[in-house]
């Protein structure tokens, strides 16, 4: 095969000492190498990193070619962004992509007339991409003189620094069937060097069933505040939820494009496909499908991974047990690797809009205490066995009563024994999530400002506690 001359970088978040595949930007990667004379490689920047030596490192990349950095998944890291502003300042190509690129590049609705709020980081970046990876096939074909700003899903900065927003095209599966897995790397020694990926993922449906339908919603004021009351905002799916916000529910991926996808994945050193997590937030009644999917292309799976909510997993346990059983036939795992709990108090499920109560996680949590013993060897959901289940804490509507009642269940159902992760998350609000519009609506009815964190919002902090 004739050597490509052209290169391209994809930079992601990474956390350090893993081996996880990121089916985002490689998805991305592999587009670009399949259809264009570019080379394009996925490199995961830890928080460890040393930036002077990622730019080393680019340098020796692109040795004396214009570098073209794609920027994906940087999960509000103000590091990264600032990083792409100064290679675009140096006269690189810098572009932002992946989930939420868009709202990142633009800035918080209405920062232009409330300084406080995030501006967007539309000077850090030569233009933004929103929406599927192939749009941006014809920019990196064509000449010099191609006017990007007329391309799909492109938003960009005019000459008089007006915004240009074009809208994205719509999701294709004959796009989102090939994930080439060899294409990630990780700074080492001030160069890149690749990574095996030792767990990948298969996308089985884009975006999640609870957030394909709008509905009005109300959630309360924060603790703290002299004034109490409630909000009411327009949402699909959990308030402070990114899938909701950027995909809402786009629908299942075709048989042919998963089955490619499993094709795909990389065979551990048994000869079988490596773990896998299925991206699909009701997996249960499909689950089957995929060992029919599986035999039919005479492979051997080693271990699905399952991110689920309460409720679907209720719903769905008759088709879990079946899956099971077939699991237990062909030696393969399940592991129930993230159930989204994210509370056990019911004010706050529902500010959450999760769309479970106290009461359906805790019948799930029984449910699946009951099927370990049953398969004590393929079916897992422990924290020892890799799980790491959702659970939201601190949020802005925690007082000392609702405290207790979190902690009376916690103990009585002895969640930290097999449930709660070693650290809770704290709830973080994406200026573009459904809860931004809550807090911002308070902003302008209390006349009070909560303090920016990058391109999240500080709930815990107003503007003059931080001064
Ligand atoms: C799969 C997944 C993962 C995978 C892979 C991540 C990845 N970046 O691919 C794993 C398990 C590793 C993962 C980890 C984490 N994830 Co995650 N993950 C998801 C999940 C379930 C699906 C996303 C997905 O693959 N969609 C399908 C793909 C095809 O779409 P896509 O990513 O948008 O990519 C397409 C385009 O955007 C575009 N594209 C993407 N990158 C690029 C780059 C270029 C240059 C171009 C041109 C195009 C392009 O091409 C792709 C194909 O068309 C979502 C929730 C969901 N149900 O959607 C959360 C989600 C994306 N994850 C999230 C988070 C928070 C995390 C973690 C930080 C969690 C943690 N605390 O550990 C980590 C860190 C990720 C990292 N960078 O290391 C948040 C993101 C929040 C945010 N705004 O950043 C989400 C939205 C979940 C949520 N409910 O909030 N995650
Ligand atoms: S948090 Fe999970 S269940 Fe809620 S809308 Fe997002 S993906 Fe769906």
């Amino acid at each position: 095969m004739k050597e490509k001359t052209k290169k391209l970088v994809i930079l992601t978040g990474y956390f350090k000492g893993e081996s996880y595949g990121l089916l985002g930007p490689q998805m991305a990667a592999t587009i670009i190498n399949d259809h264009t004379d570019f080379d394009a490689i996925v490199v995961g920047v830890t928080n460890q990193d040393n930036l002077s030596q990622l730019k080393t490192a680019l340098d020796h990349f692109f040795k004396d070619q214009q570098k073209i950095v794609g920027f994906s998944s940087l999960g509000g890291r103000q590091d990264l962004f600032d990083f792409a502003g100064q290679l675009k300042k140096e006269g690189a190509t810098t572009i932002l992509a992946g989930p939420q690129a868009g709202p990142d590049y633009k800035g918080e609705e209405g920062w232009q007339i409330h300084p406080h709020r995030f501006r967007g980081v539309s000077d850090h970046f030569t233009f933004a991409l929103h929406g599927p990876a192939q749009q941006i096939l014809p920019i990196l074909a064509s000449d010099p003189d191609v006017e990007i700003s007329e391309l799909d899903g492109v938003l960009c900065l005019d000459e008089n620094g007006q915004m240009i927003e074009n809208p994205a095209i719509p999701w294709d599966d004959a796009w989102l069937a090939k994930v080439d897995w060899q294409t990630l790397y990780v700074l080492k020694d001030g160069a890149f060097k690749p990574l095996s990926v030792t767990c990948a993922q298969v996308l089985q449906q884009i975006g999640c069933q609870h957030a394909a339908k709008e509905c009005q919603i109300s959630i309360d004021y924060p603790q703290g505040l002299v004034k109490s009351g409630f909000i009411t905002i327009c949402q699909k799916g959990c308030s402070f939820c990114d899938v909701a916000a950027d995909k809402g529910y786009m629908g299942a991926v075709n048989k042919t494009a998963i089955k490619e996808q499993l094709m795909w994945l990389p065979a551990g050193p048994d000869g079988r496909k490596i773990p896998f997590e299925l991206i699909n937030e009701s997996p249960l009644f499909s689950l089957a499908a995929i060992f029919d999917l599986a035999d039919e292309l005479s492979i051997t799976l080693s271990q699905i991974n399952l991110t689920l909510r309460a409720d679907y997993l209720l719903k769905g346990l008759k088709h879990l047990e079946k899956a099971l059983e077939i699991a237990q036939k062909n030696d393969v795992r399940i592991l129930l690797s993230s159930v989204g709990f994210e509370s056990f108090d019911d004010t706050i499920l529902k500010n959450l809009n999760k769309g479970v109560d106290r009461q359906t996680n805790l019948d799930a949590i029984r449910a699946i205490r009951a099927l370990k013993p049953k398969y004590p060897a393929h079916f897992g959901y422990l924290k020892e066995e890799g799980a790491n289940h959702g659970f939201i804490h601190p949020t802005p509507w925690d007082n000392p009563q609702i405290s207790h009642e979190i902690n009376k269940t916690i103990s009585m159902y002895q969640l930290s024994l097999d449930i709660l992760p070693p650290h809770s998350t704290p709830l973080i609000i994406h200026h573009a999530s459904g809860l931004a519009d809550w807090i911002r609506q308070i902003e302008v009815k209390e006349e009070m400002e909560f303090t920016r964190v990058g391109n999240t919002i500080g709930w815990w902090q107003t503007k003059d506690q931080s001064s």
